[in-house]
């Protein structure tokens, strides 16, 4: 059960706000903050002159948050993310505030829809998919449920590429989410901070002869921060997302400039700004480039310095009550950097004796895996690390050095293999620093994301650290924020809720099992597909309006939206695809439901094969889509472009959500989650979340398939030969053949080979082939099941009556139980 730690009620003074103030406000703005009239203003205006409207409902909630912090002195956490993937703020804000209906009002007497002004926002895409949605989500949790949080992160000049198409190739546009500014964030001078890097590492003896390290860095770095508020649903708590911008330290500019090196100068500046320039756009891929650790060691040694700064405003120098106040959650090892720079803090700076540093390290860092795929693994060589942070790679030797000798050595004396091992240093052609290792020595607890993947986490990836510190290892399933994912982007499905369960569910989302009880009434069925049916009208148009293609809201909306990866094996689905394409082309007579496939994924850009699937769905939907004799069965269609703001179209139109990851490959999934909240039936493998959403759903109302995790890895034991799947199976060996004329590509035979080269010659690392029969079956099922009109409402009904726990509010209690013990404080 989701405990509850706040009061459901609109209770803030931005509730009884009305229609009538809220348009006083926005003329106000209209005219003072954005120097137009209501005469001549743009929809960019009027959007504009709303945020800054709201905004005074949003800063009132932030200053009363923050002295009730402050006045309490509170215990809170530090979120330490590389990656926020926001969205859009404006209706989330004005839903959270509870002034939705309002300002819908008010602008549509001053002559705005609303909806068309919500369009003027863009994406702030400050992360890759899945991880820094989840942070997103986790601190719209953190607000709600009165939690004292704040998220630290970068500020990003430009978020994740903007994608587009061109013949079906995908390009990669910037994203300038701020080009024209940000209504959102408020920039805070006042709490710049400085940071160094590069230089070298000099030992001295102070007067008591004790050795002492000083770092003389070769170039300092300003980190401004900019605070978004992140507003709690109804009243909360407003809490801070704060991210840093990089600039030229002044003290840097003037050295040079005063010199005469103008030119010098300015080339420090960009280098400077480099930093927070870019999100480094490659999902589950280690991106082994020294800005990357930059980028990494410049926001946590900022953010370390501010959460210092403020817990020394209130406790001066005594750091004992440090822990008590401070713990910082690690999003995966992207800050595992945060471990080392609070040890040279307390070490080099407050002069704190290594054992009583390192006692306090351990008990403020908690570390999150995201993922078990190798290559996602990250590591530093040593020799970069020592160029940028020579004094952390001092720092980490010894921090290595320790915990070799009094950890592993006295559970495994003698056992150099255990050594070699578990050391934070992999020893080789090219020593690395393992971040994996780092980060689960230096925290005191160490969490997968859903229940499998934390079990795979300690068996296969850190078992002997689990025999040293069983303790440490923990669980926390991920979640989702119903408050976005349903409230907001469902208003249709959320006001039949409403009537039908009572209001509640938004922090209560276990509410919704209510709704179980009415999966077989006739007219709720009815009324709940009427609102998928009318969703799928409204996804229809927008897909109408970004592909040109026309589709039937009446066939089958069956939705894949997530990063391109072969793990994630959109190539299966395209392989079905082609399989039933054949059919129909072979019996003219086929009787399928008719189905429209849609695609939402970018593809990293150096990811070569992932673009190749992009391109191959691409040609067979052009095919496809015009091939007459189809007779409109199938229809596919790739939405360019996929982002939050996508997605919250998207995801109330889904009959079917896949998830079709090979499994032990997907950590958790929360798309999985989305698309089970709204309605739709699950095809997926016992992979990730899905596999407690089979558990919560029940076996009628989700079609699992494939290999299990056991199975798999049983597979590759006995040697797993895909060659033999393209033998034995025709279909499968039509399909790939086909790949390779040029029946999709006229004119240029062999343009989507890469696909069939992978599957075999490449030896098929994910196991498509394997599983591709039992994908086969389970959409056959799906077929069966929509036919039944009943049958259908009743499973659709009943997912979403039955993922109550996948609410990011669940998740969140979970950490505050098992990892943080932190104490909701409740503000008025
Ligand atoms: O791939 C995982 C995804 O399964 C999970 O839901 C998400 C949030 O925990 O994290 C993803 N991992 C990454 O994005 C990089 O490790």
């Amino acid at each position: 059960m989701t405990k509850k730690t706040t009061s459901t009620k609109p209770s803030s003074a931005a509730m009884q706000l009305t229609a009538e103030q809220l348009k006083e406000r926005i003329v106000r703005h209209l005219h003072a903050t954005l120097g137009t009239d209501i005469n001549k203003a743009s929809p960019q205006a009027w959007w504009r002159a709303t945020c800054a409207a709201v905004n005074e409902s949003v800063f009132d909630g932030l200053r009363t948050t923050q002295r009730e912090h402050y006045q309490q002195d509170t215990r809170a956490v530090h979120y330490f993310s590389l990656e926020y993937l926001m969205g859009r703020l404006f209706s989330n804000n004005l839903h959270n505030l509870g002034l939705y209906q309002s300002a819908k009002q008010a602008l549509a007497e001053l002559g705005h829809d609303i909806a068309e002004l919500e369009d003027q926002e863009e994406d702030m895409a400050l992360g890759n998919g899945g991880l820094g949605r989840l942070a997103a989500c986790f601190i719209d949790s953190l607000a709600t449920m009165n939690l004292p949080a704040v998220g630290y992160g970068i500020h990003y000049e430009h978020g994740l590429f903007q994608q587009e198409f061109q013949a079906g190739r995908q390009i990669e546009r910037p994203d300038s989410w701020r080009e024209y500014g940000n209504p959102w964030e408020i920039c805070r001078p006042e709490s710049v901070q400085e940071i160094s890097v590069y230089g070298y590492v000099e030992t001295v003896y102070d007067l008591q002869g004790r050795m002492k390290k000083v770092w003389h860095p070769g170039r300092i770095i300003k980190g401004v921060p900019w605070d978004i508020p992140v507003v709690g649903y109804h009243g909360s708590s407003v809490n801070v997302l704060r991210l840093w911008e990089s600039r030229a330290s002044d003290f840097f500019n003037w050295d040079v400039f005063n010199s005469g090196g103008y030119v010098d100068a300015s080339r420090e500046n960009i280098e400077a700004e480099t930093i927070s320039k870019v999100l480094y756009p490659n999902d589950e891929t280690e991106a082994g480039k020294e800005l990357r650790l930059i980028q990494q060691y410049f926001f946590c040694s900022c953010s370390l310095k501010d959460i210092i700064r403020r817990y020394k405003r209130a406790h001066g120098d005594d750091w004992s009550k440090f822990p008590e106040q401070v713990v910082i959650q690690l999003n995966d090892t992207h800050p595992a950097v945060a471990i080392p720079e609070l040890m040279r803090i307390l070490v080099d700076r407050a002069d704190m004796h290594w054992d009583e540093a390192w006692g306090i390290c351990q008990q403020v860092f908690a570390y999150t895996n995201h993922t078990l795929l190798p290559e996602a693994l990250e590591s530093w060589s040593v020799r970069m690390f020592e160029k940028v942070l020579p004094r952390h790679l001092e720092i980490i030797y010894e921090i290595n050095r320790r915990f070799l000798l009094e950890q592993v050595d006295v559970r495994w004396p003698g056992d150099n293999d255990k050594k070699r091992k578990l050391s934070i240093i992999e020893e080789g052609h090219e020593p690395m620093v393992r971040m994996g290792h780092l980060s689960v020595v230096g925290s005191f607890r160490v969490n997968g994301v859903a229940e499998v993947h934390s079990k795979l986490v300690q068996s296969d990836l850190f078992p002997e650290m689990v025999a040293l510190w069983p303790e440490k290892f923990t669980n926390v399933t991920n979640g989702v924020t119903p408050r976005r994912w349903l409230k907001a982007c469902n208003p249709r499905l959320s006001s039949m809720l409403d009537r039908l369960i009572g209001s509640d569910w938004p922090t209560d989302l276990k509410q919704l099992s209510k709704l179980a009880a009415y999966a077989d009434d006739p007219k709720v069925q009815d009324d709940f597909m009427a609102i998928k049916q009318q969703n799928k009208a409204d996804l229809a148009k927008v897909i109408q309006d970004l592909t040109g293609v026309a589709v039937d809201p009446a066939a089958i909306f069956d939705i894949q939206i997530k990063r391109l990866h072969e793990y994630k094996r959109q190539h299966l689905n395209l392989l079905h695809i082609l399989a039933l394409y054949r059919r129909i082309l072979q019996n003219p007579d086929y009787d399928m439901v008719p189905r429209v496939f849609i695609f939402g994924a970018k593809a990293a850009p150096g990811y070569k094969l992932a673009k190749e699937i992009i391109y191959a769905i691409n040609k067979v939907a052009e095919k496809i889509n015009h091939d007459k004799r189809v007779k409109d069965r199938i229809k596919v269609v790739f939405m360019p472009n996929y982002r939050v703001t996508l997605a919250e179209k998207m995801i109330p139109a889904a009959d079917v959500s896949e998830q079709i990851s090979t499994a032990g490959k997907e950590a958790s999934g929360t798309g999985n989650m989305k698309l089970a909240l709204n309605g739709a039936i699950t095809v997926g493998t016992l992979d990730g979340a899905n596999i407690e959403i089979a558990e919560e759903v029940g076996e009628d109302n989700i079609a699992i398939f494939g290999l299990t995790v056991d199975e798999v890895k049983a597979l590759r034991q006995s040697g797993y030969h895909s060659r033999d799947y393209y033998h034995n199976n025709p279909e499968i060996k039509a399909v790939l053949d086909w790949l390779e004329t040029d029946y999709f590509t006229p004119g240029k035979p062999g343009e989507l080979a890469a696909i069939k080269h992978s599957l075999l010659e490449g030896g098929d690392p994910y196991l498509v082939l394997a599983d591709f029969e039992g994908y086969q079956a389970a959409q056959q099922q799906i077929d069966g099941w929509y036919r039944d009109k009943a049958g259908w409402a009743k499973k659709a009904i009943m997912n979403t009556a039955c993922v109550g726990k996948f609410t990011s509010d669940r998740s969140i209690q979970d950490y505050v139980d098992r990892v943080w013990q932190l104490k909701p404080c409740k503000v008025d």
